[in-house]
């Protein structure tokens, strides 16, 4: 069955199906046991010991994907995790705690994206993103080194405003967008990582 080939990849389904969804996929909770598993699966277990599996498929025709698996309590969206803290830390601290869960700050690729980040965020927290100008040269530069594209930047109107201002927050001001602030400013933050398949 699915739930043993996967665990067959090193691990313990102990909750076998937490929720059913009869038309799209199942969820399960995995936990890692013995030492089969990868090297990117092993390095992640020393944070994370549980993960939230999905698998999407059609039941009758008895056919199932691969299984795509988010760490215990993290959102999902796409082919990527996200931790919402709400923790105030500064940009630089803020990328250190991503770092110690194998995560980095949130990278925005996209609108929808951003759209199903903000769906889960409060409206008065200000929340680190992966983006800042470590020179102050209006440089703007992902954590990931992903392209800083300007045909998708969501900036408020009016940022970015001060050149000492170089790191970024996702904040609400009748819409959600862009602010650069100081990076030594405490706020809350957003890590991401790529989901895991198994
Ligand atoms: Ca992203
Ligand atoms: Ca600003």
């Amino acid at each position: 069955s699915n739930l043993e080939r996967l665990s067959q990849k090193g691990g313990v389904c102990t909750k076998e199906l937490v929720d059913f969804h009869p038309f799209y996929f199942f969820i399960v909770t995995y936990h890692f046991a013995g030492d089969k598993y990868d090297k990117r699966l092993s390095e992640f277990h020393i944070y994370h010991s549980t993960l939230t599996c999905f698998s999407e498929g059609l039941l009758k025709n008895k056919f199932w994907g691969v299984w795509s698996c988010c760490p215990k309590n993290w959102k999902s969206f796409s082919s990527s995790c996200y931790f919402i803290s709400s923790k105030q830390r500064s940009w630089k601290e803020s990328q250190e705690n991503c770092s110690t869960m194998e995560a980095h700050l949130v990278v925005i690729n996209s609108k929808e994206e951003q759209d199903f980040l903000t769906w889960n965020l409060n409206k008065s927290h200000d929340y680190f993103v992966g983006l800042s100008d470590p020179k102050g040269q209006r440089h703007w530069q992902w954590i990931d080194q992903t392209p800083y594209n300007q045909n998708t930047t969501f900036w408020h109107p009016g940022e970015p405003n001060r050149v000492q201002e170089r790191c970024v927050v996702l904040n609400y001001r009748e819409q959600w967008g862009w602010n650069d602030i100081f990076c030594a400013h405490v706020q809350s933050s957003i890590c991401e990582m790529m989901k895991i398949y198994l």
